[in-house]
């Protein structure tokens, strides 16, 4: 199967560093998808990702899978070794929660807040609009304090465990430090798990 990634990109990564946590990069082909070069809008790859987004994962059958978080549970279900999504209704029902959390309150904000302010994205985002963005710094910067109270005493964001929803904690707030925020180091609880998943992941 061929996994279409772009490195540096926190949706593709998170798919990336999952598959890597189970200790399988090589079940997969890797290619390589500029995003800054356009490489995604090609009429070429519309094809395996109509909405042109990454990743992609592109099974031996044909079919295509353009979820990051879809990808990751096929890669859950292929591998369930050790397991990252959860192993009884309880744990499952946590972890999903967790996740969405991260990518719903911190991630899906903090990427409107980049794409409506830095200069880099202006040709993604056209136009760009400094309302969004500063509506978009608040709500996300406000997340990150609840955030920070929910991990006061806890090792991991989700269960006991490294999950799912501690790789998407810890992309997304190496993705916050494109716009020279970095919750890590603002929040001491946030600090102390992400090098913890740091580490886990190295
Ligand atoms: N919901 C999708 C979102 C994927 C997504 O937004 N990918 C970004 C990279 S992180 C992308 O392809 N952006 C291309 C663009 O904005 O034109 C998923 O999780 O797979």
């Amino acid at each position: 199967m061929k996994l279409y990634h772009s490195p540096k990109a926190v949706n593709p990564e998170r798919t990336f560093n999952f598959l890597k946590a189970k200790g399988k990069l090589d079940a997969v082909e890797l290619v390589e998808v500029s995003i800054m070069k356009g490489e995604h809008k090609s009429a070429e790859y519309r094809v395996i990702s109509p909405f042109a987004q990454v990743p992609a994962l592109v099974l031996d059958d044909g079919t295509n899978i353009t979820e990051s978080r879809a990808i990751c549970t096929y890669f859950e279900n292929l591998f369930p070794e050790p397991n990252l999504m959860g192993t009884d209704a309880k744990e499952k029902a946590l972890i999903e929660m967790w996740d969405r959390r991260i990518e719903m309150q911190m991630m899906a904000p903090f990427a409107q807040w980049f794409r409506n302010a830095h200069p880099m994205m202006a040709p993604l985002e056209n136009p760009q609009l400094p309302d969004a963005a500063a509506k978009s710094e608040t709500i996300v910067k406000k997340f990150a304090k609840r955030l920070d109270d929910h991990l006061q005493g806890r090792n991991w964001l989700a269960v006991d465990r490294f999950t799912i929803a501690d790789i998407t904690l810890y992309l997304t707030c190496g993705f916050c430090g494109v716009m020279q925020w970095k919750p890590h180091r603002e929040h001491d609880n946030i600090g102390r798990v992400y090098a913890a998943i740091k580490e886990r992941l190295a």
